[in-house]
Order: C-alpha cells, then sequence, then structure tokens
C-alpha cells in the first residue's frame, strides 16, 4: 500500500533542508543525535520504524525528541518501547540502514531498504488487526517543535494512505524520563486518551517523596538549589515547587538556571554535564552559598535524566557527588536498612561502566562487600546488566545517569520482614529508566534517613584525580572498542601507544586511561585516571598525542 512514489513525496513535503550525501547517520548511544538541520533523514527513517514497531507491537510506541546534553543547535530523537524500555538491538539496526541507505538523487534505495526491512520484520505480523498509536515529547530545544510537527504530519499522511485511523498523542514539552513513565502507563493501563502528564507523574512519585519528608524528624539541610540547565526541569519543578511549599515546611526548593526560553542558554555553564566534566559549580551558585552545608546542590542535564550533586567543602574545594558517590550511597543505604541475613538468598549488586571511579569500585568491593558489573556505555545496557545479574540492581554511569531496578523476590521478601522505611523507600524509585527528578527524591531521602549531609557522603572514599576530555577526529566510526569499551581494536597500534603511556615507569599503579567514541556527539572521548592531577594531564596530553598520530 505504501508505495515509493507516495513515500518520496511525502518526504520531499516534509524535508526543509537539503539531503546531504556524505553524511553517516549513527543510531548511538541514545538514537539519532546531531545538528538539528541534519535531521531530515533519521527523522523520516525514525517516523518509518516507529509506524512498523507500532504495527508490530499493537501498542503505543514513544517518540521523544531531545538532544538531552548536547549543545542547542543539536537535536536528536529515540523511540521508546511499550513498556517504557529502548529500542531493541535488532531495530536499532533496521533503522540505521534505512537512514544510511540514502544518498543524494538516490531516495529509492533508501525506500527499497525501507520495503525489504518491513517485509522481513513484519513477516508473521497480521497488520490489518493493528492500530496505529503514537506518543511524542519534546525538549526545550527551538528546533524540537519543528520535529514534533514532522512526525506528527508523517502520520497523518502515511495513515491516509493505509486508511487506519492513527491515536497520535502529543505531550508537548516533557522530561524523557517523564514520556518513558507515560508510554508504559498508557500500555499496562490500556489507556488509549491522554494523561495529564505532570499529574500522573508528580502523583506516582512526588506523593511519597512528601511523605517521607514529613514524617523525619531531623534533616542535616533546609534548602535544596537545583540547577535545571535551562531545560525541561525548569518547566517541570516549577509546577512541582508550588505544590512543594503547600505540603511540607520540611524543605525548601529554590531553581536556578530556568531561563528555557532563552534557547542559546541550553547547558551552557550549567548543568549535570557541564559540572561531571569541568568539575565546578554552575552559572548560578556562589562560593558562599556551595559552603553553607545547610544547603543540598544538585544539577540536572538538558531533559532531566541525569543528576549530579556537589558542594564545596570549607577550603572552598569542589567535592563531585557523581554516579558513582549515588550508587555507592543507595548500596550503603540498602545494606544499613536490611538485617544481615536479607541479602543471603537475594542478590544485591552495582552495575558501572568503564569511567567509573577505580576507588569507588574498590569501595563496592570492599567496604560494601557488593558484586560490581561493568557495562558498556548507555543506560541501556547498564539496565539489562541490572536485571540479568540481580535481584536488586542498582546501576549509574558516573555522569549520573541510573536508577534502582527490583524483583518480586525483593518486594516479598521486603514485606515478609516489614521493614516499612525501605518499603516507604522503594516507591520513589523510576524503575523503568534512569530519572534525574526521581533520583533527587531518592538521595534526599536517603540522606535524610542517615542523617547525613553533602559533606559526610562526600567523605565516604576519596575519588582518584581524574579528567575526561573530547578530542574532535576525522572520523570516529573508526574507533573500535573491546572489554566494555576499556580497550580499543581500532585504529591500528592506538591501544599499544595508550598501554605503554599508562604504564610508563614513573606511573601509578592506579594509572588508567581509555578512548572511545562519543554515540551522541561528533568526538571521541579520552578518560584518565592516577594518583595525582599532574599525572592524569600528563597522561592526556600523550594519549591526545597518540590519537593525533594514529588518525592522521
Ligand atoms: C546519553 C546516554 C548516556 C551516556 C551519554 C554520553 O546521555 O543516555 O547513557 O552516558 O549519552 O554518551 P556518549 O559518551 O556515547 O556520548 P544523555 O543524557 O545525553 O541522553
Amino acid at each position: 500500500i505504501l508505495n515509493i512514489d507516495y513515500l518520496k513525496s511525502t518526504f520531499n513535503s516534509l524535508a526543509s533542508n537539503p539531503i546531504s550525501s556524505s553524511e553517516t547517520f549513527v543510531y548511538g548511544t541514545s538514537g539519532f543525535r546531531m545538528h538539528n538541520e541534519k535531521l531530515d533523514i533519521p527523522l523520516f527513517a525514525t517516523c518509518l520504524i516507529t509506524f512498523l514497531r507500532t504495527l508490530y507491537c499493537g501498542e503505543f510506541i514513544g517518540i521523544m525528541i531531545t538532544a538531552s546534553h548536547n549543545p542547542p543547535q543539536d537535536n536528536g530523537f529515540k523511540t521508546i518501547e511499550p513498556k517504557g524500555e529502548m529500542l531493541p538491538q535488532s531495530w536499532e539496526k533496521y533503522v540505521t540502514s534505512i537512514a544510511n541507505s540514502v544518498k543524494e538523487d538516490q531516495f529509492d534505495t533508501f525506500l527499497n531498504t525501507f520495503f525489504v526491512i518491513a517485509s522481513e520484520a513484519l513477516k508473521d505480523v497480521d497488520i490489518y488487526n493493528k492500530d496505529i498509536k503514537i506518543i511524542v515529547g519534546r525538549d526545550t530545544r527551538e528546533s524540537s517543535y519543528r520535529l514534533v510537527t514532522f512526525c506528527k504530519q508523517f502520520f497523518n499522511s502515511v495513515v491516509k494512505i493505509f486508511q487506519k485511523s492513527v491515536n497520535f498523542i502529543d505531550y508537548g514539552v516533557v522530561t524523557t524520563p517523564q514520556l518513558h513513565f507515560i508510554v508504559r502507563k498508557h500500555t499496562l493501563l490500556k489507556q488509549s486518551n491522554k494523561y495529564d502528564l505532570p499529574k500522573e507523574y508528580f502523583n506516582e512519585f512526588f506523593q511519597p517523596f512528601i511523605n517521607i519528608l514529613n514524617k523525619s524528624t531531623h534533616s542535616k539541610f533546609k534548602k535544596l538549589y537545583i540547577d535545571c540547565a535551562n531545560g525541561v526541569g525548569a518547566v517541570q519543578l516549577n509546577q512541582l515547587k508550588e505544590s512543594f511549599k503547600n505540603k511540607t515546611d520540611k524543605l525548601e526548593i529554590e531553581l536556578i538556571n530556568t531561563d528555557y526560553k532563552d534557547f542559546s542558554k541550553l547547558n551552557v555553564d550549567c548543568g549535570a554535564d557541564f559540572v561531571k566534566t569541568n568539575q565546578k559549580l554552575p552559572q548560578g551558585v556562589s562560593p558562599a552559598l556551595a559552603m553553607n552545608p545547610e544547603n543540598l546542590f544538585c544539577s540536572l542535564d538538558g531533559d532531566a535524566d541525569r543528576i549530579i550533586f556537589y558542594a564545596l567543602d570549607e577550603n572552598s574545594n569542589f567535592c563531585l557527588l557523581d554516579g558513582d558517590r549515588m550508587a555507592t550511597l543507595i548500596g550503603e543505604y540498602f545494606i544499613k536498612k536490611t538485617p544481615k541475613n536479607f541479602w543471603e538468598d537475594i542478590k544485591l549488586g552495582i552495575v558501572q561502566t568503564a569511567y567509573a571511579n577505580g576507588n569507588s569500585t574498590s569501595y563496592i568491593t570492599e567496604e560494601l562487600k557488593l558484586d560490581v558489573k561493568c557495562a558498556k556505555t548507555g543506560v541501556k545496557n547498564l539496565h539489562h546488566d541490572a536485571v540479568e545479574n540481580f535481584d536488586v540492581g542498582i546501576y549509574f554511569e558516573a555522569n549520573g545517569h541510573g536508577t534502582v531496578i527490583f524483583n518480586d523476590l525483593f518486594i516479598t521478601k521486603l514485606k515478609q520482614e516489614n521493614l516499612t522505611e525501605l518499603s516507604l523507600f522503594v516507591n520513589l524509585i523510576n524503575q523503568a529508566v534512569g530519572d534525574a527528578i526521581t533520583d533527587m527524591f531518592v538521595i534526599v531521602a536517603i540522606l535524610i534517613h542517615l542523617d547525613i549531609n553533602a559533606k559526610t557522603w562526600f567523605s565516604k572514599y576519596t575519588d582518584l584525580p581524574n579528567r575526561l576530555v573530547k578530542c574532535v577526529v576525522p572520523d570516529r566510526t573508526q574507533f573500535k572498542t573491546f572489554d566494555f569499551e576499556r580497550q580499543l581494536s581500532k585504529p591500528e597500534g592506538l591501544q599499544d601507544s595508550i598501554n605503554q603511556i599508562v604504564s610508563a615507569p614513573n606511573s601509578s599503579k592506579k594509572t588508567r586511561s581509555f578512548v572511545r567514541a562519543s554515540g551522541t556527539e561528533d568526538v571521541v572521548r579520552i578518560y584518565a585516571e592516577s594518583s595525582s592531577m599532574e599525572s592524569v594531564d600528563a597522561v592526556i596530553t600523550e594519549v591526545l598525542k597518540a590519537i593525533e598520530d594514529a588518525t592522521t
């Protein structure tokens, strides 16, 4: 029914920028992501795949338009499965081949690829009895509205010829985790009408948080400052802030970097990625404010799926409380709030990535005595490993992206043992996906329950000095990794050079460095850690030189 000419004319009516023949589209760590003007082809491919996927599943499929931590001119999108998961890997391959089969003047190859894939993917599916059900959401970027309109028109147009009705629900400006949450809710409750999303989401997670706050008898901090990265967090948390005032006097919240209407400010000098990478305070937080132990600080990223906490100590040293710190704090909390024999038949463990600080891993195994697994970058990989390996799996990337998942075995035991505090606490967790807002509730609740402040939390272990830098290379797709991205197989010889650099005679035993291509930006990332900052910087300089030698 969908013929080439029809799809071609649909594309031509939707595309607003010329097709470049040289572009390689990568469905990376978090879907397609690049300068917004280059996104017509990958978005068309994503709409086609979403169309197939909703027919395949017979359920709602979500499309989130966001480039999260990337600069304001970038944009991107990823699809969300009926129960809130990411697109299956086999379908990632489909969407990548469709997007990359187009070359200038050769739109037919693109569509032929689509038809081959469609007949393979839907070969055993009765598509005539399935409805087309799409949910979209977007971040605050200037280009996001145009991209949502593209999706809407695509489905209107395709549906016209397909003679099916489409249920297209646009949730407007929402956080990425909120969209995951609502897609899942539509599926589980078989709901076809639009929800009041903020109300549903906050009822689910905010009310349990308020209950915990109001039950608390002591707290080491009075005020929570939330840096919204001038993104969607500001839109959503503004509503929350009002409810805070009415429902509790235990904690005051103050939002900073909330100017989402000035598109150029998104993620600039603020937000989780800025704080983590630069290891310094975001714009809007003065050193004097950050030194006051009665204040607690956190930064969200542009689409509010990651969070980083921080403080300044009495000597003005920056104390970064990143994903590693959140994972270890949550691990410690589970251990402290359960009797010793609780974990005899239930597996509690932590999943990290290569970016985890070496001392955090030692702390997990030596102090907390928990199992730790390493996964490839991308929350989808960590989530998978947490489900596969643990009954209670805590997973966090060092950049602050993560959550906790638990199964029925744990919930049953929780009830049997009558652990009331922990039972209240688990209601705060968004198990579907890493979520900055619910992670914020989780961490604040733990700090209150353990009666500690950011300084005590930071003192649990000492990070190895470390740095993460980016490097532009002629073609990042040439960088191939193995061993959970800790080693390179290509470019030829580069890993040998890195091995030599980190094992130089004057180097500490703790020195470690790796290089991997980013899946969200057109760069490679270089990470190094060692026993001193001087040594880290020396390693980074030498690795940068080795990359240059290997790529020119
Ligand atoms: C995305 C992913 C994260 C990943 C980050 C950086 O975050 O969801 O899992 O750590 O990109 O990935 P890469 O190093 O491959 O560029 P976000 O917050 O940008 O969606």
